[in-house]
């Protein structure tokens, strides 16, 4: 139900120190091979302004949290082992970790951006590493991984789509191979149609085009945004900026994961504080603040934030769930006076919907049995009743009519 991000990205690159970051967690970060064997998953969160001011009430949230004025509402991220050239094929880590990236809904990119690792992701002299080969060779490496999957696909896919002569029921088959990598038919769909190609045509598909194909897939199943990270070591400017010209498609938002890790176990400690709305980190109490930890503020407030825009991990998981992903916030309540669930806790709940989702999509996100029943909602703003077919919009309150009065 959770929506999934995950880490992917040459080893060495920071994906351990954005993840130990972003969920508060304490994985080994290492500047020595593959220091990350399993994957491991935890829970961040993303930020958006809070209905609760706006209906005048105190809220009391159950599957998230409100600070200052934002909900938090949790995601799951996932750190993988480190990719290299060749993994497709086995080297390093190999597919062991492909196949679980396969999990994620939308994926981080994670690049060395001052390009301080070499080509197999052992560290190096800043500036000697090149961001970008980086980049193309991690992305080469998913979409052979792809490309081998459909591969190892095609025999059937082709038996199944020579037994029938209705193309739905061919494009079935295709998505039917590939489902438990969470690739939809949707995908499938939108990847024929870039390709101008008919699915008869996998039939007898060139090597050439099958890759084509796998990238197109890759593409559209997983949405990404490239992170250039290590922007405190000086070099990254220009690791920046050549991402910035060679990476046209993608958002690429500067990280330091290094600082901002230094920041956030100061904010444990209440010194500082993340503001979502500046999205930038506000001082609490200035005298406690080491000489390390200003330094760290300063550079993020002032470099990261003024110079390059908008930065930073939180950014960075906005941008993926709301841009990439076109999440919407929605508040179910079951009570639509109170705004409470059963047991009286105000707005308790905000989950993600993707945008284009319906009242009978939340209805079946909360339960099985209220969709079955399900009448109408209630829009709590403005007291309208909805039909099962309204398309949800971002922070919308809901109260669930179902006949058989399960409503949330
Ligand atoms: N200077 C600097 N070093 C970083 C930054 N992020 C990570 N590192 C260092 O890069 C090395 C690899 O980091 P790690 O998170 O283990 O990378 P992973 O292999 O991608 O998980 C470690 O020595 C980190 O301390 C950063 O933002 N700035
Ligand atoms: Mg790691």
């Amino acid at each position: 139900m959770d929506v999934k991000i995950a880490l992917i990205g040459k080893t060495n690159a920071g994906k351990t120190t954005i993840f130990n970051t972003v969920t508060g967690r304490n994985e080994p970060i290492g500047n020595y091979m593959f220091t990350t064997q399993n994957p491991v998953s935890g829970t961040t969160y993303v930020t958006s302004p809070c209905v609760h001011k706006e209906f005048g009430v105190i809220d009391n949230p159950i599957n998230s949290k409100c600070i200052d004025g934002w909900r938090y509402i949790p995601i799951e991220i996932t750190d993988l082992p480190g990719l290299i050239k060749g993994a497709s094929f086995g080297r390093g880590l190999g597919t062991r970790f492909l196949s679980q990236a396969m999990n994620a809904d939308a994926f981080i990119h994670v690049v060395d951006a001052s390009g301080s690792i070499d080509e197999d992701g052992r560290i190096a002299e800043p500036g000697t590493g090149d961001p970008y080969r980086d980049y193309q060779e991690i992305e080469g490496e998913i979409v052979q991984w792809y490309k081998n999957l459909l591969e190892n696909n095609l025999d059937k896919i082709i038996k199944k789509i020579e037994a029938t002569k209705n193309e739905q029921e061919a494009i079935n088959t295709v998505y039917e191979a590939l489902a438990g990598v969470k690739i939809t038919k949707q995908h499938i769909l939108q990847t024929l149609e870039e390709m101008h190609m008919s699915i008869y045509e996998l039939r007898s598909i060139t090597d050439e085009k099958l890759w084509k194909f796998a990238a197109i897939l890759r593409e559209v199943s997983k949405p990404t945004l490239v992170v250039a990270n290590k922007m405190d070591i000086p070099t990254a400017e220009i690791g920046f900026k050549n991402l910035k010209d060679k990476i046209k498609d993608k958002i690429i938002v500067p990280v330091s994961a290094n600082l901002e890790l230094q920041l956030r176990r100061a904010e444990q400690k209440g010194i500082v504080r993340y503001n979502p709305a500046e999205e930038n980190f506000l001082v609490e109490d200035s005298s406690k603040l080491s000489k390390d930890e200003k330094k760290a503020i300063d550079f993020f407030n002032k470099f990261l934030i003024r110079e390059m825009m908008r930065a930073g991990t939180q950014f960075a998981l906005n941008v993926g769930v709301f841009k990439l992903l076109r999440m919407n916030v929605v508040y179910p309540v079951a009570d639509p006076k109170k705004l409470s669930d059963k047991k009286g806790n105000v707005l308790p709940d905000a989950y993600l919907l993707p945008d284009g989702s319906t009242v009978k999509d939340l209805a079946e996100m909360i339960h099985s049995e209220l969709a079955g029943g399900l009448l109408y909602a209630i829009d709590v703003r403005t007291g309208l009743r909805l039909p099962p077919t309204y398309r949800i919009k971002d922070r919308d309150v809901l109260h669930l009519v179902s006949a058989a009065r399960k409503s949330k």
